[in-house]
């Protein structure tokens, strides 16, 4: 049988070795270029062009026909979308799923609301690619993944939110302190998918000080993380080196962002997914 996974581009795909996935790209718009975030992107020249950019930028979720082209006619589609809360990007998926099965009533589609971005749906959809490798059923993976998702994490170094406050993801008050004198903002996916500041640390080593705290309190199993970032592989390195110090045994991956994720961590951010006890 034929079974497919399918994120949206805030999974950051196309860096995963050799998976076969299937992706609908956001975009990122200026008055004067679009940016499909999509695998041929060149997102150090994207990150450049807008730093320089004075107007306005903003994003768009992929379409409902996007996700639906990215099914490719499999039997069982596998969908992991960007938290509904910041995006309407899981809601094109669950109507290209419904469509999807109304066409086609032999098929299925499962549409996951990821509640969080960037590493946090690799994870997810990393526990389904191995779920469909041992040949568990469409229900079983659905439940197991409901099962999964309360036991990933998503915490977040951010040097600079304009991007995310010029769109309304987070509020201007909020924003204001990332940037300042150093100041950056360590925060985590909220259990409602949004985003949670949590500390302010003053400088890059106490910051990732905070973020090993953060881990340690939400959790962290110590067996399973994704770090991934905007341009900052130090800042990535040096949380990497940090975990395994704590946790000899980890599986720790580093990778940069894709598009979408780079344009909203901006510079230097870093995004830690995690596997909870
Ligand atoms: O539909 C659209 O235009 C996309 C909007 C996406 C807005 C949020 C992107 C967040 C990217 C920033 C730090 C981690 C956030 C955690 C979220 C719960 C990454």
């Amino acid at each position: 049988m034929n079974r497919r996974i399918v994120v949206d581009s805030s999974a950051d795909p196309f860096s995963w070795a050799g998976a076969e996935i299937g992706c609908a790209s956001l975009k990122i718009i200026t008055d004067q270029k679009e940016y499909v975030d999509d695998s041929k992107l060149n997102i150090k020249e994207m990150v450049r062009e807008l730093a320089a950019y004075k107007g306005k930028s903003g994003t768009a979720c992929p379409s409902t026909e996007d996700w639906l082209s990215a099914f490719a006619d499999a039997e069982e589609v596998y969908c992991v979308a960007i938290t509904s809360n910041l995006s309407g990007s899981y809601n094109a998926a669950r109507l290209a799923a419904e469509q999807y099965m109304e066409e086609h009533p032999d098929r299925k589609a499962l549409v996951v609301d990821s509640l969080s971005a960037g590493p946090e749906l690799r994870l997810i959809a990393r526990k389904i690619e191995k779920f469909i490798g041992e040949g568990l059923s469409f229900e079983e993976i659905k439940e197991k993944i409901a099962a999964y998702q309360q036991k990933t994490g998503l915490i977040f170094m951010l040097e600079s939110m304009r991007n995310l406050a010029n769109n309304g993801r987070v509020s201007p008050l909020v924003a204001k302190m990332a940037g300042l004198l150093g100041i950056r903002v360590v925060g985590k996916a909220s259990d409602e998918g949004t985003l949670e500041p949590l500390e302010k640390p003053r400088g890059r080593e106490k910051a990732l000080d905070t973020l090993m705290a953060q881990l340690k309190k939400h959790h962290f199993n110590g067996k399973k993380v994704y770090i991934a970032h905007c341009f900052n592989p130090e800042a990535a390195e040096a949380m990497k080196q940090r975990i395994r110090a704590a946790f000899p045994d980890c599986k720790t991956t580093v990778y940069a962002l894709g598009g979408l994720c780079s344009f909203y961590a901006e510079q230097s951010g870093l995004l830690v997914g995690f596997e909870k006890q």
